[in-house]
């Protein structure tokens, strides 16, 4: 009998990546919490609007993303996918309590001001649509200080609490590698009540990277080198989402009538997978309380098995289930 030994046979259709997706979410029993930073204009905001229509199959602007460079995110948002909250649906076979966290974009910044922000929000201790500068800053000069913030920012609420964080940064951009220094630090286990969030990275307008792959290789490099990610392709991915093409750009999604965009397979997939490998439970490992915070900073949870590319390590984690 011949083997089926093409590595294409392996790669998932849409329709199994989303089954795994809803199998992934039914083995969750409390809300999975996703912090989503970068730099202004990194996609954030179009990233969460864009998941949602991957497994809704609806475009729908649930985050507030920028069509021209206006439409800045300006506040801490919590996203619930799944769930048209202007109609008050929910889509059928999915839990609704997957929420994506909408950070506004922080500058390449190195003060320990915002690293403390973001790891109280990450505790659960910023409530939804907190404005997130004005509580950095004191004055137009002069940033809070940690024990400030941690004054103001006392209570944990606990459905609040994050479980993965998602860096993006774009890939036709300089690595903001102040940044990304801070972010890896505030992650790190002796900085979050002995809880080693896991840093996932996607490199955003994969489709303006034609002439110079070189020196986005480069930069991909460096930013996964910053976040301790190398070669973990597992949490270091690249995404092209769905947006208009700017003047004197190629490209851009298509959209109907209204303007709204229609479905696009690639872009979908790639999401998909995304999210199977943030909701994927061997990350959790990191997440439970450690007594001792003086753990090293650079101690990670691991994926189970060794990834052997984003494809490949799903399509094996897949058939093997
Ligand atoms: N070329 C290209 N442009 C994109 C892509 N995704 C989003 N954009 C555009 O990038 C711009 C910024 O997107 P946003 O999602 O608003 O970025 P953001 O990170 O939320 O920005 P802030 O809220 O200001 O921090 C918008 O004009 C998007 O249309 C992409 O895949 N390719
Ligand atoms: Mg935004």
């Amino acid at each position: 009998m011949a083997t089926n030994t093409s590595p294409a046979t392996n790669v998932p259709t849409i329709s199994e990546l989303r089954t795994k997706v809803r199998e992934l979410l039914q083995n969750r029993e409390t809300e999975f919490n996703v912090l989503v930073v970068g730099r202004p204009g990194s996609c954030k905001s179009t990233l969460i609007n864009s998941m949602n229509m991957a497994l809704a199959e609806r475009w729908r602007e649930l985050a507030e993303f920028g069509m021209g460079d206006s439409n800045n995110t300006l506040r801490l948002d919590k996203i619930p996918l799944f769930e048209d909250r202007f109609m008050e649906e929910k889509v059928e076979g999915y839990m609704a309590k997957v929420n994506f966290w909408d950070c506004a974009g922080i500058e390449n910044v190195s003060d320990e001001a915002y690293g403390e922000f973001i790891g109280l929000t990450l505790d659960g201790k910023v409530p939804d649509k907190t404005t997130v500068f004005a509580s950095v800053n004191k004055s137009d000069k002069q940033l809070m200080t940690v024990r400030e913030l941690r004054e103001e920012f006392d209570t944990v609420v606990e459905e609040n609490r994050f479980h993965r964080l998602l860096l993006l940064c774009a890939a036709d951009e300089t690595v903001s590698e102040n940044l990304l220094t801070l972010i890896k630090t505030t992650t790190s286990a002796h900085k979050n009540m002995g809880r080693n969030i896991p840093i996932f990275l996607a490199m955003s307008k994969a489709d303006r990277i034609k002439d110079d792959q070189r020196e986005y290789r480069k930069r991909k490099e460096t930013a996964e080198r910053l976040l301790n990610l190398g070669g973990n392709m597992q949490r270091s991915t690249e995404l092209t989402l769905y947006h208009v093409a700017k003047e004197g750009e190629d490209g851009g999604c298509d959209v109907d009538v209204y303007g709204k965009f229609l479905q696009n397979e690639d872009i979908d997939k790639d999401l998909l997978i995304l999210l199977i490998n943030l909701l994927d439970p061997a990350f959790d490992r990191g997440l439970a309380y450690n007594e001792n915070t003086d753990i090293e900073p650079e101690v990670e949870p691991e994926p189970s098995s060794e990834p052997t590319g984003l494809i490949n390590k799903l399509a094996t984690f897949w058939w093997k289930r």
